[in-house]
């Protein structure tokens, strides 16, 4: 041990060293408790950032953690390298997909490593490599064998900048998430998978998560959006055919003044057949998705067609409308107008001078004021002839009777789920292994023809979605017969929906998972990542462990038992408005900053001392410029100090402020324990005695050590609040520093207190620690030390003296620790000679207690 600490020498040194023993090769050993500890896998996007540090360094605090508990940890790594974003910036680059991700990877790599992670490398994964998805074709034949998968020809989400369908969650507010373009509704030939047949599961066992989060759960259910309703036929006068509704409000059915559908309903392109306008009008207003009509505010827009059906009870006549807030992937792609109680239908009705009926009251029985907005509460029924008077209940109940003894309607239960499209037009990305014959027959391809590989190109004849028409390559004979490949592939998400489950048997070559691996690690214990995943990610892949299960590949119900959803990483950020009044954002490495003696910023200006305004703590982002590069900071301070600051500055689920003051000052508590073990070891490592006779001060000390390892044991494992766990390490630190060492027993204490104090500091700083721990003379490496145990006996807070009372009379007095609970207390009272001689045979009607006091036996 030197007497600097300098984490450039060490931590290279220390991860050689791990590299060249395998030290986190994970092996399947049974009757031995596993751990298993997965972050979210990366997107190869080029540099690691610090919400991927955040993010890697708790998996890594929580492996190492539960290491050193004796269990048996499995934290693997690897890359999401299929998708669009690689395709997009090799384009931009002049690069082919592949060489750009591998490229990518071999730089996110080296920068991970210099991070000290305690990854299991041998279990690496690629996606985009054949080894890896050939078993996902595999598995989407096997779902096609069994109907949970189809093809069908529907409007989808289309991003016309990305020329490729997005799947609903791929489009907020119309627009596509990655480029921000308007979203078009386009009808092409999709592959689907059946989520909607698990859609009820996905739901219930949301309940049984009860280590996840609850927001994320909320939002999972309101994504599923299960809702009771009732299916409505409304007959077309004149002709046999009829419109189907969906309501959640029969209750109001005599109240409706008009039916609404979806531009896209196959009643408006019959309407649009027969008249120009309303072609015209679909053709304007309707081409582009819009929000659900829950979500942003959407300016509605309608057309009359000649359309007529009549009142499946009263027989009255109503019109058909077409508006763009009906959508066509929402429950029949219809609507039931009831303007006087459904605020969407009230605005269409103002907007579009239709009558609006009031047909429920409110709970005082007055007649609802519809002028200035619906009646959308529940209550009882006006004018609604044979059901007036009733209740929502009942007359949901009555109502429902009454159509279904006409035929007209059924109770039907709705998810807003959709089945998940999973086709892509784009090249970089696992070929979906189907072909079609020339009589329009279509067939998986056959097990022996696995995998299908991702036509090869070079640059001269790559274009974005080339594998589109690659004809050569698409071109095959199956069962003698002409064929087509499907030129489709697959959106990413399917790959990152098992990722989870294949690090389990990464290197598994004879089929997609080894089930006795599998089910040994599964379910993922604690898995890491932000919460932006919640309702995509997080529910395809519960919904492929459901698929994995009953393929009979893992026994589990559910992926994962802990989500820990991180919070998002911040820094300050500086712009100056430009003459053309739009922000330019400056990085804050070309920034000139003054701040007060508390680290406020007083004045900014740019390297030619331009005024910038200081915009606050805002999320690290390319576009705001002021992210934190991973790797100058790791040069600079060493990954034990990026490390310990990450875990430090904020709990893991809060958002984390970026201040390098902070950094500093993690730094500086690194080298004062740095010191402190120099010193004490330049003396020699103390002889540890059995019972060593402490003074006053060194219970005192001794007690602090022990409370600690205590409090940090149950921050870390039960709490999971990392930054209380540091902070109680460094206090204990700072008082071992002023803690002078002139006897042998203060020696002992102190290498006592260094050994755990390394050890606790080991999953967050692990290449300190390793050091540390060799020169306070430990043989063996620290990664698997076992995590200190705190002695309760020297936690024992000062005395207390309780007097026992029988019958109200003093018998005696015992001499307790503090903190015992009564329960302990009376056990312990019982046991005192005096006390015993008069509990003896006789019963104890009542005891009365006086905290800390007095303890009273009132017998019989
Ligand atoms: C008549 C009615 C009267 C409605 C009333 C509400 C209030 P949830 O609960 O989310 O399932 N709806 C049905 N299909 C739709 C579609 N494709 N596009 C837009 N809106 C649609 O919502 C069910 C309600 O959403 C249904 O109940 C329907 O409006 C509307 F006083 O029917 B209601």
């Amino acid at each position: 041990m030197k007497e600097q600490y300098n984490p450039q020498d060490i931590e290279t040194y220390v991860q050689k060293y791990w590299n060249q023993q395998e030290t986190f090769k994970a092996t399947e050993i049974e009757n031995k408790e596993k751990y298993y500890c997965l972050s979210m896998i990366p997107y190869p996007s080029g540099a690691l950032h610090m919400g991927h540090v955040r993010n890697y360094t708790i998996g890594d605090v929580l492996s190492r953690y539960h290491r050193m508990l004796g269990k048996n940890v499995l934290h693997p790594i690897g890359w999401d390298a299929f998708g669009l974003p690689a395709e997009t910036a090799a384009l931009e680059n002049n690069a082919l997909p592949s060489s750009w991700t591998y490229t990518n990877i071999n730089h996110m790599k080296h920068q991970l490593k210099s991070l000290g992670l305690s990854y299991d490398w041998s279990r690496e994964i690629t996606t985009c490599q054949p080894d890896y998805y050939r078993w996902e074709q595999w598995f989407f034949i096997q779902l096609y064998k069994k109907g949970l998968v189809y093809k069908k020809t529907e409007p989808v989400n289309w991003c016309p900048h990305h020329m490729t369908v997005l799947a609903n969650e791929q489009v907020i507010d119309g627009c596509c998430w990655r480029c921000h373009s308007i979203v078009e509704n386009k009808n092409i030939p999709q592959w689907f998978m059946r989520i909607t047949n698990y859609a009820e599961e996905l739901l219930n066992s949301l309940d049984t998560l009860k280590e996840w989060p609850e927001n994320v759960k909320t939002m999972q259910r309101n994504w599923i959006g299960r809702s009771e309703g009732v299916e409505i036929d409304f007959k077309i006068a004149d002709s046999i055919e009829i419109i189907k509704i969906y309501t959640t409000r029969a209750d109001t059915l005599m109240g409706v003044t008009y039916i609404a559908v979806a531009p896209n309903h196959s009643i408006a392109n019959l309407a649009a057949m027969q008249d120009q306008s309303i072609a015209t009008f679909i053709n304007k207003y309707c081409k582009t998705k819009v929000p659900r009509a829950d979500s942003k505010k959407i300016d509605q827009i309608g057309i009359l067609t000649r359309v007529v059906v009549k009142h499946p009870l009263t027989g009255d006549s109503l019109p058909v409308w077409i508006s763009n807030y009906v959508l066509m992937e929402y429950g029949t792609g219809a609507v039931m107008g009831v303007p006087g109680h459904s605020q969407n239908d009230w605005e269409f009705a103002q907007k579009y001078h239709i009558p609006i009926k009031p047909v429920i009251l409110y709970t005082d029985n007055s007649i609802p004021d519809l002028t200035q907005c619906a009646m959308t509460d529940k209550g009882t029924l006006f004018n609604s002839g044979e059901f007036n008077g009733l209740s929502y209940k009942e007359a949901i109940i009555m109502i429902v009777h009454a159509i279904t003894q006409k035929g007209v309607g059924r109770r039907k239960i709705n998810y807003r789920l959709k089945d998940w499209s999973v086709s892509r037009q784009r090249y970089w990305g696992v070929p979906i292994p189907m072909v079609t014959l020339e009589d329009g027959e279509i067939l998986p391809v056959a097990n022996n023809q696995l995998p299908i590989l991702l036509p090869k190109k070079n640059f001269s004849n790559y274009i974005a979605n080339s594998i589109k028409i690659d004809e050569t390559w698409a071109k095959t004979i199956v069962n003698g017969q002409k064929a087509f490949r499907e030129t489709d592939t697959f959106d990413t998400f399917m790959e990152s929906s098992w990722y989870y489950a294949r690090y389990t048997s990464a290197n598994y070559q004879n089929g997609m998972l080894d089930p006795v691996s599998a089910n040994y690690w599964l379910p993922v214990d604690c898995y890491i990542g932000g919460i932006e995943h919640a309702t995509m990610h997080l529910l395809y892949f519960r919904f492929f462990h459901k698929l994995l299960r009953d393929a009979g590949l893992v026994d589990s119900n559910e992926p994962v038992k802990r989500l820990l959803c991180q919070g998002m990483v911040l820094s300050d950020a500086f712009y100056f408005t430009s003459n053309r009044g739009d922000r330019r954002w400056v990085s804050s490495c070309d920034i000139i900053i003054e701040r007060d003696h508390n680290g406020k910023i007083l004045h900014a200006t740019d390297a030619d001392g331009k005024k910038l305004v200081y915009a606050g703590m805002i999320k690290m982002s390319k576009s705001k410029k002021n992210g934190i590069n991973v790797t100058t900071m790791v040069n600079r301070y060493g990954a034990d100090t990026i490390r310990l600051f990450i875990m430090f500055a904020a709990p893991v689920d809060m958002s984390l402020e970026w201040k390098i003051k902070g950094v500093e000052g993690m730094q500086r508590f690194l080298k004062r324990i740095w010191k402190l073990v120099w010193q004490h070891t330049m003396l020699g490592i103390p002889q540890m005695l059995d019972h060593p006779v402490y003074c006053y001060e060194q219970k005192i000390l001794r007690r602090h050590l022990h409370q600690t390892i205590r409090k940090v044991s149950r921050d870390i494992g039960q709490r999971q609040t990392f930054n209380t766990a540091i902070s109680a390490i460094m206090a204990i630190t700072k008082k071992l520093i002023i803690t002078p060492q002139k006897t042998a027993t203060d020696r002992i204490l102190m290498q006592e207190a260094l050994i755990a104090i390394v050890r606790m500091l080991h999953p967050f700083t692990p290449h300190i620690t390793f050091i540390l721990w060799k020169a306070l003379g430990e043989k063996k490496d620290i990664d698997y030390a076992p995590w200190p145990q705190e002695d309760k006996i020297a936690t024992i807070e000062e005395s207390q003296v309780v007097v026992i009372q029988i019958n109200g009379k003093m018998r005696s007095k015992i001499i307790l620790e503090k903190n015992l609970t009564q329960k302990e207390i009376q056990e312990r009272a019982k046991q005192d000679p005096i006390v015993l001689k008069y509990l003896h045979g006789i019963q104890i009607k009542k005891i009365i207690y006086v905290p800390g006091k007095i303890l009273n036996f009132v017998l019989t």
